[in-house]
């Protein structure tokens, strides 16, 4: 009895010495962490990933669909805890709106560099000689006309949630286009299908990084160089009476955000959110994984994590 308890001493006095570092530490919530998800691929499968990472942590994971503007509202009350891909383009005004109103912060950007602008297939250049830039776009405007859109062409664009402000950029610059919102990612890509097939002109909302690239060959319209404030000040861009005349970031940030109690809820999760970093070829391979390999989103991001295992293991460690 004395000697066995003798002899354990060591391992114990060892355990204790271990557990100190550790036990200085705050352990994260046993409280799931509630991510946001979407309506385009890349963004639901990083959430996937990021939640999957979370789980391996230890950590209850919630996921919940939401508006991909209203999000910055909900991170900044703690409804949602932390948001993938803040987009400069599309969500750069509302992010900074709640970042202004307090409760949400910037976690860090992302190693990717962003663009969502008007697009066009590489045959639409055939058609339309002066493309990319804007104003041989509008000269060509009737060819891009539909029955919807009478006289006008047509811009179509992406869900409304996303870029709110393209029929403002075409009354500002005076294009006769016409903005058609499609109600899904997919509904755009299956229009670029059918006009590719028949080798239509069309003009249509589109992104970098996403997986378009790998599959069509096209670029982005050319539109009077982008502005800081030309959205809020009329000065900016080529008419001096309106906002909104001048071309989306071609060089975006893509960020993460997190809402302020997170660091303190889970200290460990939160950590590892400040290390993730993705790149232009990793996120076009996420929406890759769905759009075009047909895997449901939670698979794809299991099969991302089995295929990156480098990547992710050096942001737990
Ligand atoms: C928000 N999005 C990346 C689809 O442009």
């Amino acid at each position: 009895m004395q000697l066995r308890t003798h002899k354990a001493l060591p391992t114990m006095a060892l355990g204790a010495v271990l557990a100190a570092p550790l036990a200085a530490q705050a352990e994260d919530s046993g409280d799931p962490i509630v991510i946001p998800i979407h309506n385009w691929n890349s963004q639901i499968v990083m959430s996937h990933v990021v939640g999957q990472i979370f789980e391996q942590m230890g950590n209850n994971v919630e996921y919940v669909s939401t508006d991909s503007q209203a999000v910055y509202e909900a991170v900044r009350l703690g409804d949602v805890h932390l948001e993938m891909e803040v987009w400069e383009g599309a969500f750069g005004a509302s992010f900074n709106e709640a970042l202004e109103k307090g409760g949400l912060h910037d976690a860090g950007d992302h190693d990717a560099v962003t663009r969502e602008d008007w697009w066009y297939p590489e045959y639409v250049a055939e058609l339309c000689p002066g493309l990319p830039d804007w104003e041989a776009l509008n000269g060509c405007a009737d060819m891009f006309a539909t029955p919807e859109t009478g006289d006008q062409g047509r811009f179509l664009g992406g869900p409304v949630d996303w870029l709110k402000h393209d029929q403002e950029r075409v009354d500002a610059l005076g294009m006769n286009f016409k903005v058609v919102n499609a109600g899904s990612a997919s509904a755009l890509w299956a229009e670029l299908a059918a006009a590719e097939k028949r080798g239509e002109p069309i003009v249509l909302f589109n992104w970098t990084p996403n997986f378009i690239e790998a599959v069509y060959p096209g670029a982005f319209v050319e539109f009077p160089e982008h502005e800081p404030g030309c959205d809020k000040d009329s000065s900016k861009g080529p008419n001096p009476d309106e906002t909104y005349d001048c071309a989306n970031p071609p060089n975006g940030y893509l960020k993460k955000a997190a809402w302020d109690g997170m660091e303190e809820t889970w200290p460990a999760a939160y950590e590892m959110l400040t290390k993730i970093s993705f790149t232009n070829p990793q996120i076009a391979e996420m929406a890759k994984l769905v759009d075009i390999d047909e895997l449901e989103p939670e698979e794809a991001a299991t099969v991302w994590l089995e295929e990156n295992e480098n990547v992710w293991q050096a942001w737990i460690n």
